[in-house]
Order: C-alpha cells, then sequence, then structure tokens
C-alpha cells in the first residue's frame, strides 16, 4: 500500500510538469461503465470467436451473424454511462495545453464524458460505413434497421459497422497522427489496454524511444509494463481520479 502511494506520487509529480500529454485507452477504461474487455476472464473474445465476428472474411461469408454481435453491443454500450475514469479524462485535457486522447475503444464513452482531442484508432459502434459508395454514417439509434444486414439508403450496398477488424488497417490520418502525437509526448498515459493489438500496443514504445515519462494504469501486469516508468495497479475509475486530483 505504503509503495502504491508512493508511485502515486511520482506519477502525480511527473505528469504536474508536463505541457504535451498523450493518454491511449483500451477497452479496461470502460470496464467500470459496464462495458466487457475482450480478452481476460468474462472478456468478450472468451464467450465469441473473433475470428468469425471481427475479420472481413467473416463479415462476408455471413454479414447477418456479424451485425447481430455488433447490434448487441451497441445496445448495451447505449446503456452504458461514463464513469469517474473518463471523467477525469475530460479534467486532465482541460488543464495539459497540449493534449490528445488515443483510444482503442469504440464505444464513444469519452465523447460523451465530455474529451475533445479524441483519436479514434479502431473506428466507433456508432457509425456505418457503406460497401457500395463508401458513404459514413452516424447514428445512435438502436437497432439501427428493423432487418438484418441493413443497406445503404443511397446506393442499396450492404451498411458495415466503422470498426476497424483483425487484418484491416487503421485509418490513416487518423493512426499518423497517434504516431505523431506519440513521438513529441512529454508523458504518456497508458490505460486499461492489455498492450497486445499492434499497431496501438507500438505507440507507448514509441513515446518511450522519445523520452516521455510512460504511466501505466492496470489492475494486471501487461507487455508494456517493463517500459513504464511508473505503473499503477488498480481500476482505471478509483486511479485516475486520485492521480489526478489538485494539488
Ligand atoms: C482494466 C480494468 C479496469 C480490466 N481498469 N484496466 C505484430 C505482431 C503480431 C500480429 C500483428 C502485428 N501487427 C499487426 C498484427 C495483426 C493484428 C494484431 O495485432 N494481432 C495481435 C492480437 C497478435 N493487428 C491487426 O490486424 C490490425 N491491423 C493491421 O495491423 O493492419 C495491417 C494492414 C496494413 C495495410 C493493409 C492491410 C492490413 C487491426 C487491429 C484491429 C483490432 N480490432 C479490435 C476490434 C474492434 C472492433 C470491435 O470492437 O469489435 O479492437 S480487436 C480488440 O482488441 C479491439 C480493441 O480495441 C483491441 C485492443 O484490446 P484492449 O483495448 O487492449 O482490450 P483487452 O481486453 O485486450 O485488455 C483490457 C485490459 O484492461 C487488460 O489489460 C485488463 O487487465 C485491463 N483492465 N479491468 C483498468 N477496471
Ligand atoms: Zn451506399
Amino acid at each position: 500500500m505504503e509503495r502504491n502511494l508512493e508511485e502515486l506520487e511520482r506519477a502525480k509529480i511527473a505528469l504536474r510538469e508536463k505541457a504535451r500529454v498523450v493518454v491511449l485507452t483500451g477497452a479496461g477504461v470502460s470496464k467500470e461503465s459496464g462495458v466487457p474487455t475482450f480478452r481476460g476472464t468474462n472478456g468478450l473474445w472468451k464467450e465469441f470467436r473473433a475470428q468469425e465476428l471481427a475479420t472481413p472474411e467473416a463479415f462476408k461469408r455471413n454479414p447477418t451473424l456479424v451485425w447481430d454481435f455488433y447490434e448487441f453491443r451497441r445496445a448495451l454500450v447505449s446503456r452504458a454511462v461514463p464513469n469517474p475514469a473518463h471523467v477525469a479524462l475530460v479534467a486532465l485535457e482541460v488543464r495539459v495545453p497540449h493534449f490528445y486522447l488515443i483510444t482503442q475503444n469504440v464505444d464513444g464513452l469519452h465523447a460523451r464524458a465530455g474529451s475533445k482531442n479524441i483519436l479514434e484508432l479502431h473506428g466507433n459502434l456508432f457509425r456505418t460505413r457503406c460497401l457500395g459508395c463508401w458513404v459514413l454514417e452516424e447514428s445512435f439509434a438502436v437497432p439501427i434497421a428493423q432487418k438484418l444486414p441493413p443497406l445503404c439508403h443511397h446506393c442499396g450496398g450492404l451498411l458495415r459497422p466503422d470498426v476497424v477488424w483483425f487484418g484491416e488497417p487503421l485509418p490513416a490520418g487518423v493512426m499518423n497522427q497517434a504516431f505523431e502525437e506519440a513521438g513529441q509526448c512529454e508523458a504518456m498515459l497508458v490505460i486499461g489496454t492489455s498492450g497486445l493489438v499492434f499497431p496501438a500496443a507500438g505507440l507507448p514504445g514509441l513515446a518511450k524511444d522519445a523520452g516521455a515519462f510512460l504511466i501505466e494504469i492496470n489492475p494486471e501486469s501487461t507487455p508494456l509494463s517493463p517500459m513504464a516508468d511508473v505503473c499503477l495497479r488498480g481500476p482505471a475509475a478509483s486511479v485516475l481520479p486520485r492521480l489526478l486530483q489538485e494539488p
């Protein structure tokens, strides 16, 4: 416990001095909002097979099955609300002159909490993209269609969720900006990610190589832990508000 307090104090001091801060979040940050993570106990990939639901091949094979999965996720997230970790990050953005929040999450909870400079690496559950005419649309309505899979009302083409599946490239503009910000930040907070999925998992290494102070917040250790300057072990919704508490 004492060691934890010492680490918390060290992280607080390091963060206080920094003008360029980047935060990288993963599914763990939304855990306390009731949104399941992907890996680990009760993770989505324990109950559902990623290969059958989160690849372009799976969608080609069975778009209805994939849409069923995403409609279930959209309904779940629609009922969720941002937790104290999301809220604490809004306050951090206000106080840091140059701030970016890079998220792997597709749940939109950072934006709903009020964060502004968000880079969504893996897309958003509430956007669809047409495979025929490439029109992007945003809708918070659940369900998005009476009949699945939904079709584009511009061209009749098949709509897909605008998320990044395994084997797909990340949106280029967003990814380039994320790499640029990570390479220039003075401190990076890595929160609630297993650090297993690339290229997102490469961002902390990039920041570290550029001299940034790295803080990991996660109840478990991850492959990113050894490079962190401070590891704060605990749920984000209780650790983050304490870390960012002033003075
Ligand atoms: C808490 C907590 C609490 C719990 N508080 N914390 C290099 C090596 C090997 C393979 C690859 C490689 N480079 C690329 C690959 C392939 C692949 C990959 O990385 N595979 C690995 C799994 C091995 N990557 C890709 O395919 C990517 N695309 C790509 O590389 O394209 C190249 C290309 C270029 C040009 C043309 C074509 C291709 C795309 C990856 C897309 C990932 N998509 C998903 C699904 C999104 C849609 C959806 O939601 O359905 O994104 S998979 C899933 O994993 C999701 C997440 O964003 C992502 C990361 O997961 P995350 O957030 O870390 O969650 P968990 O569950 O893993 O961890 C939760 C953590 O929280 C844990 O650590 C807990 O301890 C912690 N925790 N409670 C704080 N209360
Ligand atoms: Zn269309």
